[in-house]
């Protein structure tokens, strides 16, 4: 038997489990996502998206590769278990849920993605807005969110896109963008920066290059 399930209960399983912010976006609105990426096509009955971000400390972004790389294997671990969590919390109520991890999920091509575009979910959440640099920014942690999701099938009431300004688009990242992967301000050069990205840190993988994250006045969102 199904119990009564909200906006705000859903938000604070997702508080209580460790997000730093949590939003809801409705399935309906992932209409522009490509085929095979769209919450429908990973739960057939999916009618709400839940958001979860976690933040990244600030003093990550002067770190070194390797104490950079091995915080954003600890944050993902993190986001993944907040949506297990929400998930294991909502089938308890007789509802169906997925968890979308933080990482990816296919292959395609020899490139990696993930189930569903998290950026964009978190747009349509509310949760901040895609920047110039192709990165999500909210006004009060700045691009350092990393995300997870949860799929559900109950009509949870969404919430608005996020109103205020977070980029002036100052070019800045694009500038400082070793592999030209944001030269084009209408398509981002994944393939690019994927090569300049990940490398061999201290001979394990590693990430190699965040200076569009870096580099973007409002990183820490808005002073
Ligand atoms: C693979 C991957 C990469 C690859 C490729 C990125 C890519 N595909 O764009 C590479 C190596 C380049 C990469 C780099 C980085 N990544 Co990355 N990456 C991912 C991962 C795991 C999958 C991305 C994916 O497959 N998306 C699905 C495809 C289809 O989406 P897309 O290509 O962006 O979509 C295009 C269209 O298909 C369409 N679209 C797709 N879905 C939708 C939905 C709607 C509603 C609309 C309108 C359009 C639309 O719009 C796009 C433009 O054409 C995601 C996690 C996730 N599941 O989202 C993290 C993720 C996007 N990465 C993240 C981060 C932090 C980074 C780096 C900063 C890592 C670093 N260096 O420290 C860099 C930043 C690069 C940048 N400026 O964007 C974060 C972003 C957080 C944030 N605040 O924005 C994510 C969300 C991981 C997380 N759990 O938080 N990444």
């Amino acid at each position: 038997m199904k119990t009564e399930m909200n906006s705000s209960i859903v938000k604070k399983y997702g508080m209580d489990a460790g997000a730093s912010v949590v939003g809801i976006a409705a399935s309906n609105d992932f209409k522009l996502a490509p085929d095979g990426f769209k919450p429908t096509d990973i739960l057939e009955d999916c009618l709400s998206v839940i958001v979860l971000g976690a933040s990244f400390p600030q003093e990550a972004l002067t770190m070194s590769p390797a104490e950079y790389t091995e915080i954003r294997n600890t944050m993902l671990v993190k986001v993944t278990d907040i949506a297990k969590e929400v998930t294991k919390r909502i089938k308890a109520n007789g509802y169906k849920a997925k968890a979308i991890s933080g990482t990816g999920g296919k292959y395609a091509e020899g490139k990696l993605y993930g189930h569903i575009s998290l950026k964009h979910a978190a747009e349509l959440a509310g949760l901040g807005l895609i920047n110039r640099n192709y990165l999500l920014t909210n006004d009060q942690y700045g691009n350092l969110l990393w995300f997870s999701a949860v799929l559900m099938d109950a009509d949870l009431i969404p919430d608005k896109k996020a109103q205020y300004i977070v980029c002036d688009s100052c070019n800045k990242c694009a500038e400082t963008c070793p592999s030209k992967a944001l030269d084009d301000p209408a398509l981002f050069g994944s393939k690019k920066c994927d090569k300049a990205c990940f490398k061999q840190v201290n001979g394990k993988w590693g990430i190699n290059c965040f200076s569009c994250r870096a580099v973007c006045p409002y990183r820490f969102g808005k002073m």
